[in-house]
């Protein structure tokens, strides 16, 4: 539908970047290898054998395959994300970097540009040190924000000349839901955490955006943002209680950090949401955060129905919690929503992607003059890990809701006047799936892992080269 839609020939701009994203935990392995400390996800997993991350695609070892896959996949940028404790082994600003982690992701730089490929950095994707974790609970105290910082510091002082992309934090909804589920497991609050991690979270991504633009931009000019995720929730009927609970999902996920970052205010829900554990900042807080994002970084999968029926607060878990209690559902009239993925939800809904661009370019981006980048989009092929090489690299469910979200994405582009700055697919590899493992396959190249971690090219990587290069208007 794309290849033969001719109003969609050379429909971008040529800055457009088309590319594809991985993060450090899910790919490098060699987890204790010239120096790295260990991460939260080390010792999460770390009675998962074969399930962890310990060797996950050997990327530390085999990252100039991985540029020779995306070269040839025809990408012009490569997101991934920089292990803390790779370059700080114990995390805090008072600890010596870490030579031998640092010439890692300098290597890696290189070989890009020399490729051809714009590095995107996510500076975290989750993988913080241990010892921060031991010493003051990580995330759960405001000490963190200064060794976050720091972190970043290091980054910008020897990887900034050559990346003109930085993201901060990649989905920090998810990550305080993951860390509710894992190592803050048992201290977990869930009336009071999630309002207080975003706090702190929203803090560590705006000091580091505003040392960045003191300190480093002016000399090295890259652009620096958040990116957050979401999926898309339709009300099911036009009931006020279903309208009213998309609202209230879409304000819980992304609003708590897009209105903040973008409007400089919190969602109006919260209040009602939290009560009188709403997060708040000071004057002096809020100068930092409002406009602290140059774009939209946007992770997007799927679509759910909203029933408008909200949960009890005292049986609703923490992740119910994470979504604003809202009850989700995948059927409506006896019908799916959409093709089913690995666990089971079924999520392939263009419509869905194309709501929420619209929403995004509404409520944030358009009135600011930003661009939308897709950092993730993709979709788990259910049982695909099961599969022979061949079958898994035939991978028509997954080419089906490429070629349905890109087209989307295009026509939001053409129809819609939706300024689009990037898309990156979720994943360059088959990876770690954090606590589900290995079983969902993500990625648009499968790894073998019992075999030397082979790479082969999965059809839709194919898929994904060819409709960009025909919208980015190239042969
Ligand atoms: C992102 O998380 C993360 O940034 C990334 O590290 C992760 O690997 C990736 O997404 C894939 O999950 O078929 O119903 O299971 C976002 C949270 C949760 C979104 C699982 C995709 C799969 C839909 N992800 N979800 S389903």
């Amino acid at each position: 539908a794309i290849l033969s839609d001719p109003t969609l020939k050379a429909c971008l701009p040529s800055s457009f970047l088309y590319g594809a994203a991985s993060a450090s935990h899910q790919i490098e392995g060699c987890i204790d290898a010239d120096g790295k400390g260990r991460n939260v996800w080390d010792e999460i997993l770390k009675d998962k054998k074969g399930e962890n991350g310990e060797d996950a695609c050997n990327s530390y070892e085999m990252w100039r395959e991985d540029v020779g896959l995306l070269k040839e996949y025809g990408c012009g940028t490569y997101r991934f994300s920089i292990s803390w404790a790779r370059i700080r082994p114990q995390g805090d600003k008072t600890d010596k970097v870490n030579e031998k982690g640092i010439a890692y992701y300098s290597d890696l730089i290189d070989a890009l540009l020399e490729a051809g490929i714009q590095p995107c950095i996510t500076i975290f994707h989750w993988d913080h040190p241990q010892a921060l974790e031991d010493r003051y609970g990580s995330f759960s105290s405001p000490e963190i924000v200064d060794d976050f910082v720091n972190f970043a510091r290091v980054l910008f002082e020897r990887l900034g000349d050559r990346c003109k992309y930085w993201i901060t934090i990649n989905e920090p909804h998810i990550f305080t839901m993951l860390s509710s589920m894992t190592y803050m497991k048992d201290r977990w609050n869930k009336e009071t955490d999630y309002a207080k991690l975003a706090k702190t979270l929203l803090l560590c991504h705006a000091k580091t955006v505003d040392l960045y633009r003191r300190e480093f931009q002016p000399t090295q000019s890259g652009k620096i943002g958040i990116t957050l995720n979401c999926d898309w929730a339709e009300p099911i009927d036009d009931s006020p209680a279903a309208k009213e609970a998309a609202q209230v999902t879409l304000d819980l996920v992304m609003g708590l950090y897009a209105d903040p970052v973008y409007l400089g205010k919190f969602p109006d829900s919260l209040k009602s949401e939290f009560g009188e554990h709403a997060p708040s900042f000071t004057g002096e807080e809020w100068a930092l955060v409002k406009g602290s994002s140059e774009f939209f970084g946007l992770n997007h999968y799927g679509t759910s129905y909203t029933t408008g029926e909200r949960l009890d607060r005292a049986t609703a878990s923490p992740v119910e919690y994470a979504f604003g209690r809202t009850k989700r559902v995948y059927e409506k009239d006896g019908k799916l929503i959409g093709t089913k993925g690995e666990n089971g939800h079924p999520y392939d809904v263009p419509w869905g992607f194309r709501k929420l661009l619209r929403y995004i370019h509404a409520r944030y981006t358009g009135p600011l003059g930003l661009a939308i980048y897709v950092t993730e989009n993709g979709f788990p092929v259910e049982g695909e890990g099961k599969l022979s090489i061949d079958e898994a690299v035939n991978d028509t469910l997954r080419q089906t809701y490429y070629a349905g979200y890109v087209e989307q994405l295009l026509r939001a582009v053409k129809e819609d006047g939706i300024d689009m700055g990037g898309y990156m697919a979720w994943s360059l590899l088959d990876n770690l799936e954090w606590v589900f493992g290995y079983g969902p396959r993500f990625g648009i190249t499968v790894v073998e892992r019992d075999n030397g971690f082979k790479r082969t090219p999965k059809k839709s990587a194919y898929l994904l080269r060819d409709v960009f290069r025909y919208a980015l208007g190239g042969k």
